[in-house]
């Protein structure tokens, strides 16, 4: 019989994240930083281009000329082509790209290069970009690969990687933005890392899971069972004939206990007394989520649709979504109705005043 994947996802009780402390602190640095910024990059994962999206970013720093970078290149089937596209029709700038590909770094290194040529009068005191995202997109990765080509330190110092960002496989490394980082010469161009910033609250059940997936929000906050499950329901529908987990079990199936079972049974260490579905769930989504020479797989429904007429929806209905947020509102009232922080009707306190010292000094 001819094997049908499922097509709907069963509604699992899934508690959905919200923004922490911490990163409220830093979209108030990032408001208060904005003045000095010249230029954004949003960083998403190239998994999970859709859910790993964040609108509230785009309100903070309004106006500002920006690039999204969809990182992880290496570990993902996107298909740059289709999202090219659909970012080309909204004249944004986007580029697909691995942080640990030297050559993807050294065309982002020219691409912002090649941005500061296009200044008529060059800011004197380098180009600003400050480096966004959500949690664990590779944000301190970026910045580490892009100092070490654009200042040529691998060259220069024995082949000795130098780090100036903290990275790890959590989400949160981050904690605070940084000072500016210093990545080329001449042209002079400087970065500021900010901490990774989830969405005011998220969209629904399986964006968490997706979140859950690519490690944006901790893992242990959603069951690895129905992390693992979400990932067959996705392997499925990218590839029915079982391709993907066929070296875990030789025919395609829609039941995660029996590709879990079999999954275990093909570790070395199987012990049927010992097994444990939670642990062996979590090695499972493992598996596919760092790609251990395995199938690499894209860890979202929305983008499985092909038609950027479908995201322009999803992303429509997102920034509604996002605007009928208390945390939005109050960003409007602290900001601006433009959201811009530059606007008349601003607010100010006296740490608003101090930054704009600080920015004032630095454009001299
Ligand atoms: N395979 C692969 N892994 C990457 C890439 N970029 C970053 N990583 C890994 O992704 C994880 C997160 O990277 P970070 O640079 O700490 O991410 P971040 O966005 O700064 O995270 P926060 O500061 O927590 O928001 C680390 O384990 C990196 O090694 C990439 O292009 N490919
Ligand atoms: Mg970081």
């Amino acid at each position: 019989m001819k094997f049908i994947p499922r097509t709907v996802f069963p509604k699992y009780n899934v508690p959905l994240a919200n923004l922490k402390g911490h990163q409220r602190a830093a979209l108030s640095d990032l408001m208060h930083l904005a003045p000095q910024i010249d230029y954004v990059l949003e960083v998403r994962d190239a998994r999970a281009p859709l859910a790993s999206a964040n609108g509230l970013i785009d309100k903070v720093l309004a106006k500002k000329p920006k690039m999204v970078l969809y990182n992880k290149l290496d570990l993902a089937v996107t298909k740059p082509k289709l999202i090219e596209k659909f970012h080309k029709e909204r004249n944004e700038d986007c580029m697909f790209l691995s942080a640990k590909n030297t050559s993807d770094v050294k065309k982002l290194v020219s691409r912002l290069q090649t941005k500061f040529g296009t200044y008529e009068i060059p800011p004197p005191l380098g180009f600003r970009v400050a480096i966004v995202g959500m949690p664990n997109v590779g944000k301190s990765s970026m910045i580490n690969s892009l100092r070490q080509i654009g200042m040529k330190l691998r060259d220069i110092v024995t082949q000795k990687k130098y780090k100036v960002a903290r990275t790890s496989d959590y989400p949160g490394l981050t904690r605070k933005t940084s000072e500016a980082i210093k990545i080329s010469e001449d042209p002079l161009i400087y970065i500021y890392d900010a901490p990774g910033i989830m969405v005011p609250s998220v969209k629904d059940a399986e964006t968490m899971i997706s979140l859950a997936l690519i490690h944006s929000v901790q893992s242990e906050l959603v069951d690895h069972y129905i992390q693992a499950d979400y990932l067959l329901y996705l392997l499925n529908l990218q590839n029915p004939s079982g391709k993907h987990y066929r070296k875990f079990i030789d025919h395609p199936t829609n039941s995660i206990d029996e590709l879990l079972v079999s999954y275990a049974k093909k570790s070395k260490n199987y012990q049927e007394s010992k097994f444990n579905i939670e642990n062996t769930a979590r090695n499972f989504v493992d598996h596919f989520r760092v790609g251990y020479k395995v199938p690499f797989a894209m860890l979202e429904k929305d983008t499985l649709v092909e038609s950027s007429e479908k995201w322009n929806d999803i992303l429509k209905t997102e920034t509604n979504r996002l605007n009928e947020s208390p945390l939005i509102k109050e960003l409007g009232q602290r900001l601006g109705d433009d959201y811009s922080g530059m606007s008349k009707n601003r607010k100010r306190n006296a740490k608003d005043r101090k930054a704009d010292l600080n920015n004032m000094l630095f454009k001299l």
